[in-house]
């Protein structure tokens, strides 16, 4: 069976709840695509109000981050039955700027990937190389380490329900755009690596973003491979291009 397309905006800490709102009434007329699963990523505080203002759209709703405990004395921390209580459906997991500046490593993604399933939450669980990694040739190890590591002790059925994003961290805000060679090459072996975890069916039902620098230019190429199920977007799911991005096939 085809995989339907995801594409996700990755606000990032940008939009007061006020801007939010006004953000998703720009939008929502301009991300109506059948053909593709819509998601906004945005803020905590921000979750309530785009909630409220996404009803009756075909836009869902996901957060940026959450903790790998139930509840309890974790200050300033969500919680995932904080996310499931008002309709939250996906949590990205581990972006390489909650790993940088918060010390997320594998294991606590493992945890909140885990965490997530518990919860009924889809994890958009994030991996991508740096440039020296790149540059040394060690790109593909790179990966499939954050993908074992990531997907220790989740079932089959639990993966093939997961969204992975393959972001190279050099490309991340840079507007510098992987190639789509480059881009196929890692989100195939992360396809590849599924399998050898799991089996081919799993591979074949999980969806694999490319995101970093994702435009309205780059989108149609990008999202036209075998192995890239769509995109991560930041900076241009703050702008009505997003509007094109998620229409990248008409
Ligand atoms: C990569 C991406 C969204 P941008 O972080 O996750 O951001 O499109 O701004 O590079």
């Amino acid at each position: 069976m085809a995989r339907k397309k995801i594409i996700a905006g990755n606000w990032k800490m940008n939009m007061t709840p006020s801007q939010a709102v006004e953000l998703v009434n720009t939008l929502k007329p301009l991300v109506v695509n059948d053909e593709v699963d819509v998601v906004f990523c945005v803020p905590a505080i921000d979750l309530v109000p785009v909630m409220e203002a996404t009803k009756g759209t075909n836009i869902q709703v996901g957060a940026e981050n959450m903790y790998f405990e139930n509840k309890g004395a974790y200050t300033g921390e969500i919680a995932p039955a904080m996310l499931t209580d008002i309709g939250v459906k996906y949590v990205i997991i581990g972006h390489s700027e909650r790993r940088e500046y918060f010390a997320e490593t594998d294991e606590t993604v493992n945890k909140k990937v885990l965490k997530a399933f518990e919860y009924g939450l889809t994890p958009i669980i994030c991996c991508g190389e740096t440039l020296t990694q790149r540059e040394q040739g060690i790109t593909l190890d790179w990966i499939r380490q954050q993908i074992k590591i990531a997907f220790q002790n989740v079932t089959a059925e639990q993966a093939a329900s997961a969204v992975i994003a393959y972001e190279p961290i050099w490309a991340i805000g840079t507007g510098k755009v992987a190639t789509t060679e480059q881009a196929q090459e890692v989100c195939g072996a992360i396809r590849a690596c599924i399998a050898e975890v799991y089996d081919e069916a799993t591979a074949a039902a999980i969806r694999i973003q490319y995101g970093g620098s994702v435009s309205a230019a780059s989108a149609p190429e990008l999202f036209a491979q075998p192995d890239i199920d769509g995109g991560l977007v930041g900076g241009a799911s703050l702008k009505p291009d997003f509007g094109k991005i998620v229409n990248y096939n008409k």
